[in-house]
């Protein structure tokens, strides 16, 4: 059987950085997937993510964002591929209900405490100040504005596609189109079973996004719900501001975690990308329904962003669906897998996870180096 180091189960955004930080060792590496990464299927693709350093979800991930910047600015000045754009971005709250978001309550105010405490280059703006730089956004008065000047956007594809690249021009082999069927022990080494032939690494990362749920236990797949995502791209009212040079903005503007709207800088000069959040359970990717209706994407335009944005048209002019794997606290999950302590699960999700991910493949690479 063909043996490696160490294989990488799943290359979406983590698994194709991990992969990447790999191939740099020296060591055998195999990265496989079950489609043709950067694909649509999973969590990984859209066009746009939000970066940003103070990162609300907890303060052990600022040095996680802080990482994947230096890292991707790396990437880019040895490719070219223009991975990250910095572009500012602000996060709004409503300043009516206290807000959640990602597993944290009052959102806006951890936010602020991070990037004082970390020294994140910000500025807090007045509601008056935010219109004048930025009318398309109705925030109530008594709403509230946090301005990061890193934050910005990456292009998912382009950084799967440039670390999967970067991965097999330094050794690494990839098989696409590889659904793994199971894994277990051989020896001291772990047997992966696909349905394209077997082979054997001396350490597993189980990168898999939604698809972990295959390899775990019952009560522990119950842990992981998988909830649909809607991206939409609305057209620019030609009349109205100037989108292309927009930050990247969150907003909170009730006390449920999906009263909750976000957005990018226009990238074609037509559209906009903007979208909510939703933590209905699919349970699992196979069963996610992948179309949109128009119906759900005219209770979108009514429910968030009628009357709380202006210069975008009710037209809309595609629709996306990706989906989330959310843990109950909405933190990443790295641990190995049980029965098996040469595979180790990870899943950077519950929806903030992509611009962690080439600072967590870093360190995971690291870590299962460590061994082989
Ligand atoms: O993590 O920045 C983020 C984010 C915004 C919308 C969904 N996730």
């Amino acid at each position: 059987l063909p043996k490696y180091d160490v294989a990488v189960i799943g290359l979406g955004a983590l698994g194709s950085a991990a992969l990447f930080q790999l191939s740099k060792s020296g060591k055998s590496a195999l990265g496989i997937d079950r489609f043709e990464p950067p694909h649509t299927m999973g969590s990984s693709h859209g066009e746009s993510r939000i970066t940003r350093l103070a990162v609300g979800e907890g303060e052990d991930y600022v040095a996680l964002a802080k990482r994947s910047h230096e890292i991707w600015k790396e990437i880019e000045a040895e490719t070219g591929a223009p991975i990250m754009t910095t572009t500012t971005g602000i996060l709004l709250d409503s300043g009516i209900h206290s807000w959640e978001k990602h597993g944290t309550v009052n959102f806006w105010d951890q936010t602020v405490a991070f990037a004082q405490r970390q020294q994140i280059n910000h500025q807090i703006l007045d509601p008056a100040a935010l219109k004048a730089r930025f009318p398309a956004f109705q925030l109530e008065p008594a709403g509230k504005v946090y301005l990061e000047h890193d934050a910005g956007f990456v292009r998912p594809e382009l950084a799967i596609q440039t670390q999967l690249n970067l991965a097999r021009k330094n050794g690494a082999e990839i098989q696409v189109d590889t659904p793994v069927d199971e894994l277990s022990r051989l020896g001291d080494a772990v047997l992966i079973r696909t349905k394209k032939g077997e082979f054997l690494a001396d350490r597993v990362l189980l990168s898999a996004g939604g698809w972990v749920k295959d390899f775990l236990p019952a009560e522990e797949k119950q842990r992981l719900k998988i909830c649909r995502q809607v991206l939409h791209w609305l057209e620019i009212d030609p009349g109205f501001t100037d989108w292309a040079g927009y930050p990247v903005w969150m907003w909170g503007f009730g006390s449920n975690p999906t009263d909750f709207i976000y957005g990018f800088p226009s990238l074609d000069g037509r559209t906009v990308k903007i979208a909510t959040e939703s933590f209905v359970d699919s349970v699992h990717p196979d069963l996610v329904q992948r179309k949109v209706s128009t119906e759900e994407q005219q209770r979108f335009w009514e429910q968030k962003v009628a009357g709380r944005i202006l210069g975008l048209k009710r037209n809309f002019v595609r629709s996306e669906v990706c989906f989330y794997t959310v843990t109950a606290d909405a933190r990443f999950v790295v641990k190995p897998m049980g029965g098996m302590e040469k595979v180790l699960l990870v899943s950077a999700c519950s929806g903030h996870g992509f611009k962690h991910s080439a600072a967590l493949g870093e360190r995971l690479a690291l870590d299962l180096l460590r061994d082989t």
